[in-house]
């Protein structure tokens, strides 16, 4: 039985883990670089431990720092939460070697996914729809260009160490084809130690949808629906909502339960994401996260699932406390990711919080560790806050939106809160017309 969790994090997925943490009556440490000595984990946590100077690399990203911590507190399980160590299959292994329960799938299968090749292999195998493409690593100019003429332009070259949009080269036609190929691959060898590279159809204009699942060690397996993410901006998401209004009941209970099957078979344990580009009524799987995400919320409101606690109760060897038929969704959620930037120009704001009002009232729900006084370090991601959103239908969940936007004040740092009024405000996004280009077209028209 986990008693104690060391949460390997900082900000707001700090404080949420160590919430989940608390509920389920479990000790915690938290681990802080010197910049985040004062932060709100460091407070609320049981214990904790500093573990190093404010660059990642020395404090968040420091291997030995953070398994010694849990060592000398005495603590049973490390939570990576995401970003930073949350992918590293070295790092689960180091965990387990020292005898503690990394909170995550096991590190096959965290390195099986974290090879996109490798990844899209096994998710055919299963018998899920991926995008067309090189079914293998492209292994030279010759064989790219007969399987480029195969697949068709206008397509992508991506980097099998890449994911998340890094490493990706599109080629409109044959005549560009080879330097794109060259450079995709030089690039994929300086970036991730790994010049391995494939090919995909390039869909034009698709959704970004994705599908969350949990699994436990006894091949249990659920799916809580999708989640619509095409909201992004520079391949950061922006703004993410349950459900997409472009999947029926039907398509959803189905495919649902096709993914969580197929996890069950590669006897995965965990919580994961399978992210897929829609299009022409089409879903196309392209990359699995095996990780807790940032915008887990909009899925726990509609499912009522605090998918966290499930995630730290298969981790320690429990059966998954729900069934697929316990599942069921109800109404509308909308996260907006509030980062510490200006509206504008998207520049980081470093400082510290001079006045904060949380917005509250029916279907309200911020996860941050935002608090009046509190800084805003520079050496780290920009996300501070999230605002949550649930209502019975998405009409009614934007109205929620544009009142609890209204309402929160974070002054001392710039925000995307003005971001975020202008797209509940706009026609598009009140219809649900958009796609994963809408944001840069909407900064091209401005
Ligand atoms: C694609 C694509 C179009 N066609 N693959 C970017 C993030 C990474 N997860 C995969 N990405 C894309 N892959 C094919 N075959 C377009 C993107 C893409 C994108 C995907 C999801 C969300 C935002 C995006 C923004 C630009 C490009």
């Amino acid at each position: 039985m986990i008693k104690k969790i060391l949460i390997a994090n900082r900000g707001e997925i700090a404080v949420r883990i160590l919430r989940a943490c608390k509920d389920l009556g479990i000790q915690t440490v938290a681990v802080h670089s010197t910049a985040d000595a004062e932060a709100m984990c460091v407070r609320l946590a049981d214990e904790s431990v500093c573990i190093g100077p404010p660059q990642p690399r020395e404090s968040y990203l420091n291997i030995p720092a953070i398994i010694s911590a849990a060592c000398i507190t005495g603590a049973d399980a490390i939570h990576p939460g995401f970003g930073f160590l949350s992918e590293n299959a070295t790092f689960a292994h180091m965990v387990e070697e020292h005898g503690l329960t990394f909170i995550g799938p096991k590190a096959d299968h965290i390195a099986m996914m974290g090879d996109k090749i490798m990844a899209k292999k096994t998710i055919t195998k299963l018998g899920l729809p991926t995008v067309p493409g090189s079914d293998a690593a492209v292994t030279s100019a010759d064989k790219a260009l007969r399987i480029a003429g195969e697949v068709g332009y206008p397509l992508l070259i991506k980097a099998a160490g890449g994911g998340g949009g890094r490493g990706m080269k599109v080629a409109r036609s044959k005549t560009d084809f080879l330097e794109a190929y060259e450079t995709a691959k030089r690039e994929a060898g300086i970036s991730f130690g790994n010049d391995r590279v494939y090919l995909e159809k390039y869909l034009e204009r698709p959704r970004h949808i994705e599908f969350q699942i949990i699994a436990d060690k006894y091949g249990n397996a659920v799916h809580l629906g999708e989640r619509d993410c095409s909201l992004q901006r520079r391949n950061q998401k922006v703004w993410e909502e349950a459900p997409s209004v472009v999947l029926s009941p039907e398509f959803r209970d189905e495919f649902g339960q096709k993914i969580a099957k197929s996890m069950a078979k590669l006897g995965y344990v965990g919580v994961g994401t399978l992210e897929f580009l829609y299009e022409n009524d089409q879903l196309f799987f392209i990359e699995m996260n095996t990780r807790i995400q940032v915008e887990h919320p909009v899925t726990e409101m509609i499912t009522g699932v605090d998918i966290i606690r499930e995630q730290i109760l298969v981790a320690d060897g429990q059966k998954l406390s729900v069934t697929q038929n316990d599942i069921s969704f109800r109404g509308h959620a909308i996260e907006c990711r509030i980062n510490s930037e200006n509206s504008q120009t998207f520049i980081p704001s470093a400082g510290t919080v001079s006045n904060y009002h949380c917005p509250g009232g029916p279907g309200i729900r911020v996860d941050s560790a935002l608090y009046d006084g509190c800084k805003i370090p520079p050496y780290y991601d920009s996300l501070i806050a999230k605002l949550i959103v649930h209502a019975n239908d998405r009409e009614q969940c934007l109205a929620r939106l544009r009142r609890a936007l209204r309402e929160y004040v974070i002054d001392g740092v710039d925000t995307l809160i003005p971001l975020h009024i202008e797209l509940a405000d706009n026609a598009d996004i009140i219809n649900a017309n958009f796609d994963i280009h809408f944001l840069e077209k909407l900064f091209d028209a401005n």
